[in-house]
């Protein structure tokens, strides 16, 4: 039985050797990815029970990312076969001057053609106390937003502590409907969000404050969802492409807690660096409940070591983060 469970789309990533471009690329690299999938194998890398629920094609390639996920220690029971194809994201990695790219190639897969009913909520949170949900799958279609809305409910009748990572995605959003008319009914089911200043403009008119002062929008967000106890964000800001500052924090309602600040001086790759910290964050907040503080400082740290790591996904211990967290106090990752 897992304790965590977590629901979306894994996908196939595609990305050139190093710093090439599309077009010179002979050979791509096979990795997977998925904001969902990526939070899960962050969890079971912390030593935690985890189910991750999705549909996938029943091919060839829907094996392989079920391999991909049983590999890394993911309970993949609920997993439900269907739809197309398996989704497809091909990613440029930039450079200095050069800004990474993503392409999505992931209409009609398993989870855009998703619709309620087609998983078992009731046996998926059977002895399970949390479950995860992106902003990615409502962005995938009508019906996955239909599904992803059956599976909030099932959990709150549940009485599962649910979280949201906001995960705004540009490109995503082509079925006609915009955010702000869909995730509403999904984010009130939420004891935990996390979501930038932008996000919360994007997706629910919230106003940016001058200073992009978070516990202004996340009061405002929590007058919007009142069971949202907990709110979160990381805190970026691009020196260069391979160097970042990095921090992270959580408003609990009465206080904002500020993680420290970390420099990444050597990013290898930064793609998964929100759902590391979404990750470090479930585990910290079910390891120290009483103890927001903590849960932000090991879900930054944790983030902090994805930069240092190729692929999506953040394969550190709870070992590694802590001896980071109580490390030299520099901050200094690379
Ligand atoms: O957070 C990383 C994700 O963006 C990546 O895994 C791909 O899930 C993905 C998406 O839809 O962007």
């Amino acid at each position: 039985r897992s304790q965590v469970v977590t629901f979306g789309e894994i996908m196939l990533r595609l990305s050139p050797p190093g710093h090439q471009r599309f077009r010179q690329a002979h050979d791509f690299r096979v990795e997977y990815g998925g904001g969902e999938s990526n939070v899960a194998v962050s969890l079971a890398n912390f030593g935690l029970g985890v189910t991750f629920v999705t549909r996938l094609p029943d091919n060839d390639l829907g094996e392989c990312a079920l391999h991909a996920l049983r590999g890394a220690g993911i309970e993949t029971e609920h997993v439900v076969r269907g739809g197309k194809r398996l989704g497809l994201y091909f990613l440029e990695k930039g450079a200095v001057q050069r800004a990474s790219k993503v392409v999505y190639d992931r209409e009609d897969s398993g989870m855009a053609t998703i619709r309620p009913g087609q998983i078992d909520w009731d046996a998926a949170f059977e002895g399970a106390s949390w479950f995860h949900w992106t902003g990615i799958t409502p962005a995938l279609s009508q019906s996955a937003a239909d599904a992803c809305l059956e599976a909030c409910e099932a959990a709150t009748a549940k009485g599962l502590t649910i979280s949201v990572d906001l995960n705004h995605r540009e490109k995503l959003w082509q079925y006609g409907k915009s955010p702000g008319e869909v995730m509403p009914a999904l984010v009130e089911h939420c004891d935990l969000i996390v979501g930038g200043t932008r996000e919360a403009e994007s997706y629910f008119g919230i106003p940016r404050p001058p200073d992009d002062d978070f516990s202004v929008v996340a009061r405002a967000m929590q007058d919007r969802f009142p069971k949202a106890s907990k709110l979160a964000t990381t805190l970026r800001e691009t020196v260069s492409a391979s160097h970042n500052t990095y921090s992270g924090l959580l408003w609990d309602g009465q206080e904002l807690h500020t993680a420290p600040t970390y420099q990444l001086t050597h990013i290898v790759d930064r793609v998964g660096g929100g759902d590391s910290f979404m990750g470090g964050l479930i585990y910290g907040l079910i390891t120290w409940p009483d103890d927001p503080a903590a849960a932000v400082r090991f879900a930054t740290a944790a983030s902090a070591l994805k930069h240092t790591i190729p692929g999506d996904v953040n394969l550190v211990t709870v070992e590694e983060v802590v001896t980071l967290m109580e490390g030299d106090g520099s901050g200094r990752v690379s």
